[in-house]
């Protein structure tokens, strides 16, 4: 095995990671962060240090944190210019998606379910309004930045961008339709089917549905 990966299979920046590997072809070996396990969590939270998941250790034992860093780490592995491309505009472009999607949606998007979770009391419905407002914005910001055509979330190749997209996407229109934004609908439709992120899919199936929200409508 060339690394380690630690994540949830269900987690949607776990999925992020695995399409990438899974994108690169290279091989790993899972470990299943399981947060009733105390044990495993005080072994988890020395690789990661903030808990978050996925995290990645390499051959030499050396840590790595953020699921845009493990992919950076992944693409440079299997010889760079894949998931982040040679071209420094194309890059930077597959980083501006990236870090958008991570920010705008990925973060409303996590706190928007862990706010269901919370005991009675202690909810927040005006932060999840804002929440709700946010992931808004960056649909629309995104069906902006397809406006030019691209097949891709930066441009005519696969990237870090699409790897991120495609779990975040997938979770995320279950809390905020995608609505009348027919280039991000169709680019969802274009994840989905990638192989890829089908394998990543298929790994997180056995664990059933736990999102707390119904499935996406439009
Ligand atoms: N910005 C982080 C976000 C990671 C993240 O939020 N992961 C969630 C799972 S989707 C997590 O680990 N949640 C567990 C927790 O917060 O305790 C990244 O890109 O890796």
């Amino acid at each position: 095995m060339s690394f380690t990966l630690w994540y949830h299979p269900y987690s949607g920046y776990g999925q992020k990671a695995a399409t990438a590997a899974y994108e690169l072809g290279l091989p790993f070996e899972l470990r299943v962060v399981d947060h009733t396990d105390d044990a495993l969590m005080a072994e988890f939270r020395k690789i990661s240090p903030f808990g978050k998941m996925p995290a990645l250790v390499d051959a030499e034992g050396r840590a790595f944190h953020e699921s845009s860093i493990v992919i950076e780490w992944m693409d440079l592995r299997a010889g760079g210019g894949r998931l982040i491309p040679r071209d420094p505009a194309a890059a930077l472009e597959a980083r501006a998606v990236d870090r958008v999607i991570d920010h705008y949606a990925g973060g409303p998007m996590n706190r928007i379910v862990l706010e269901k979770f919370r005991p009675e009391g202690s909810r927040d419905p005006f932060g999840s309004e804002q929440d709700a407002q946010v992931l808004a914005q960056a649909w629309d910001w995104l069906e902006d930045r397809l406006g030019d055509g691209r097949t891709w979330g930066a441009g005519e190749s696969f990237t870090l961008a699409d790897c991120c997209a495609a779990p975040i996407l997938t979770y995320a229109r279950r809390l905020v339709p995608f609505g009348d934004r027919p280039r991000l609908k169709a680019w969802h439709g274009r994840l989905m089917a990638r192989p890829s992120f089908q394998r990543a899919l298929e790994d997180a199936a056995p664990f059933g549905d736990l999102m707390p929200a119904p499935p996406a409508v439009d």
